[in-house]
């Protein structure tokens, strides 16, 4: 037996692409990966020498266990101003099939779907031209009087941008009063590619990527945790993909407020990118590894089974992901977009699916705390 670069014995890690070599010996010396180890990554034919270094470092932060939650997911409204050329969801006002939920139907559709009690609610919408501040303000209060044990993660940093923006407020002073209506983190959506050139092709009236970060550290500033994700796989390239990830790690240096790191597949269907293919399974695993390499500061990696497929999501567990979401119930901006698995999984078959991955199924809440359960009650260990 020899000794390979990680250290090991060369039965474990084993790959004739010598470009990744100098990576193995960083991966298991704990260091930090650079722009160019990330391209060498991406580049490599070895999707396998990849993902088992991506799995060590995974394994090496959780060995087995890997989290899921029962969460469901509320889209208020689908109008939309902005009119991303990546969104099949979003609307502009007066056109078909636009809804906007009133508040009493907001409430009650977030007990509907499965009886399991959830433990967080998701809420993510449009950027309506016309609903004033207090509109969501409402809905998280009247859902906290409702649902006082429930974590809302709700509004991502493009729309506490926009809210904030539209009722004349800092974003510090939003933020302020979302957390006083009940907003206890934020999602990590619509981050995109940070890249301007990338961004004035799929999402041209967004906030920048600039504005993106610095909302993201004004909301850590502010006491809450944030997700960060990553859409990938329609016209950026390697070195846009790196360049998100590294400009997200230097957040998290600074702040330490990223809980997840979530690469979103691009779904193109009924986008003004139609023309685009789907992303390949290989891509969609050597994005996940290539994540777990680079986020070094971030504690889990989520593969999103709504994105990769349920199956996928086990391989997934092999190649860095630590996470698999949630049981969701409603799911609308990447059905939208031709997404073709259920809208909701029931929690005994996430965990079934964790499973039969070899992996320990470990139901967290939103921060990660342990839910224990009771017939349909829950406790949270914090
Ligand atoms: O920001 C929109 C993406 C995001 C498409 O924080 C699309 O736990 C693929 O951020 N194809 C919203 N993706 C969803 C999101 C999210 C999901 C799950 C968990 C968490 C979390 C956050 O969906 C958008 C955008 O990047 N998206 N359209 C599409 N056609």
């Amino acid at each position: 037996m020899t000794e390979s670069p990680t250290g090991k014995p060369r039965h474990e890690f084993q790959t004739d692409d010598r470009a990744l070599w100098p990576i193995a010996e960083k991966v298991a010396a704990q260091a930090r990966l650079s722009t160019a180890d990330g391209i060498a990554l991406y580049r490599s034919p070895d999707i396998l020498a990849v993902g088992w270094l991506a799995n060590l470092v995974r394994e090496r932060l959780h060995g087995d266990v890997t989290f899921f939650n029962v969460n469901r997911h509320i889209n208020p409204t689908n109008v939309c101003v902005a009119s991303c050329r990546l969104c099949a969801f979003g609307k502009k006002k007066g056109d078909a099939g636009t809804y906007t939920m009133a508040l009493e139907e907001a409430w009650a559709s977030a007990s509907t779907g499965y009886s399991e009690a959830v433990t967080e609610f998701h809420i993510v919408g449009g950027l309506h031209p016309d609903l004033p501040f207090e509109y969501f303000l409402d809905l998280v209060a009247g859902l906290k009087v409702r649902f006082p044990q429930v974590h809302i993660k709700a509004f991502t940093m493009v729309e506490v941008a926009f809210l904030a923006k539209r009722a004349k407020l800092s974003i510090p002073e939003a933020l302020e009063k979302m957390k006083s209506a009940g907003v206890d983190s934020c999602p990590g959506g619509g981050a995109e590619i940070f890249a301007d050139r990338v961004r004035h092709i799929i999402c041209d009236h967004k906030i920048d990527g600039g504005e993106w970060l610095e909302t993201a550290k004004m909301v850590h500033k502010a006491g809450l945790r944030s997700n960060a994700t990553m859409l990938y796989g329609h016209v950026e390239n390697e070195e846009d993909r790196i360049d998100h990830m590294v400009k997200l790690r230097a957040v998290q240096d600074e702040t330490g407020g990223f809980q997840t790191f979530i690469p979103l597949a691009f779904h193109p269907q009924n986008t003004m990118l139609g023309h685009l293919p789907k992303t390949s399974g290989f891509d969609d695993m050597r994005q996940i590894a290539v994540g777990r390499l680079m986020l070094d500061n971030f504690a889990h990696v989520k593969s999103y089974w709504q994105m990769v497929t349920p199956k996928m999501a086990q391989i997934s567990l092999r190649f860095g992901a630590d996470d698999i979401d949630g049981t969701v119930v409603e799911e609308k901006i990447y059905h939208e977009a031709g997404a073709t698995t259920e809208q909701g999984m029931r929690r005994a078959e996430l965990e079934r699916l964790i499973r039969e991955a070899g992996r320990v199924p470990f139901e967290r809440d939103t921060l990660y705390h342990a839910v224990t359960r009771s017939e349909d009650s829950f406790t949270i260990a914090v």
